[in-house]
């Protein structure tokens, strides 16, 4: 296919899933498929006409669920659109094998078992109970749904609005906040994430890090809260192209950030607060 084309429909699937909520003139256009993003493999699992929810309300409802009736859902672009910044090959792998084999073995971890009920969230407030298949296949399942979402082949630049203020009030200003997150990225030893998080007590964003699949939702944490931004620095992430230099890929990470989906995020979850505390 043309780039061009491509290009194109990046642009036509970004404008409706983040932006169809509030412009609703934009309601009539039509989804445009992504052949590169859909795999025939598990076809069962896979739903290509209904992407990642993207926007808050969606969001929402979708984490709600009982966890054996979430999807695998497609990429909201294709393999190629993160390019130069993610090659396409490492976009491929890391969402068909590895994202979706957390997918995979968290539904096989929780089926037959009272968790097929629960919402995931609920399933993270108690993870130091669960088993390490259920830890680290639901936290890898989720937590990379968040990364692809987070990003976008049109990211970049700084956020503006309510989430402009709350970096501001929590990091002073927004380099700061970049410094910080990345250093956190750097920092974590071996695999893991870093995030930008919402505090389920007081409200205000933080930056943390956690090793493995965990994530600021589960109760092993020191401080738990609602991740909005999230980067996976394990090194399947950026391997084919950055090797051993992890900042060189979190340096380049800052030119796709989604931020429309982060303040989309931020807005839908800080109401939600309450909620996830229980
Ligand atoms: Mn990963």
């Amino acid at each position: 296919m043309n780039s061009r084309i491509i290009l194109a429909a990046c642009l036509a699937i970004a404008a409706q899933t983040t932006f169809g909520q509030v412009e609703t003139t934009r309601k009539s256009t039509k989804r445009i498929k992504v052949p590169n993003a859909q795999s025939t493999t598990e076809g069962k699992s896979v739903n290509p006409d209904r992407p990642m929810p993207l926007k808050p309300a969606q969001f929402i409802t979708e984490w709600s669920l009982p966890s054996s009736e979430l999807k695998f859902n497609a990429l909201p672009y294709a393999y190629n659109a993160l390019e130069p910044v993610i090659d396409s090959k490492t976009v491929e792998i890391h969402y068909d094998k590895h994202h979706r084999g957390y997918y995979t073995n968290f539904m096989n971890a929780i089926k037959g078992t009272e968790l097929e009920k629960m919402p995931i969230s609920r399933i993270f407030a108690n993870i130091t109970s669960q088993s390490d298949a259920v830890r680290n296949n639901a936290g890898g399942f989720f937590n990379h749904v968040l990364y692809w979402q987070n990003m976008s082949p049109d990211g970049g630049g700084a956020p503006s609005g309510e989430l402009a203020e709350a970096i501001n009030k929590a990091f002073g200003d927004f380099q700061t906040f970049t410094t910080k997150f990345s250093d956190a990225g750097k920092s974590r030893f071996g695999s893991g994430w870093a995030w930008l998080a919402i505090d389920l007590n007081t409200g205000e964003l933080f930056i943390t890090s956690t090793p493995n699949q965990d994530n600021p939702l589960m109760n092993n944490v020191e401080r738990r809260g609602i991740p909005i931004l999230a980067l996976d620095v394990w090194e399947h992430a950026y391997y084919l192209n950055y090797q051993n230099k992890r900042a060189d890929y979190i340096t380049a990470f800052w030119t796709k950030v989604n931020w429309p989906d982060v303040e989309a995020k931020y807005k839908g979850y800080k109401a939600l607060r309450e909620e996830y505390k229980k």
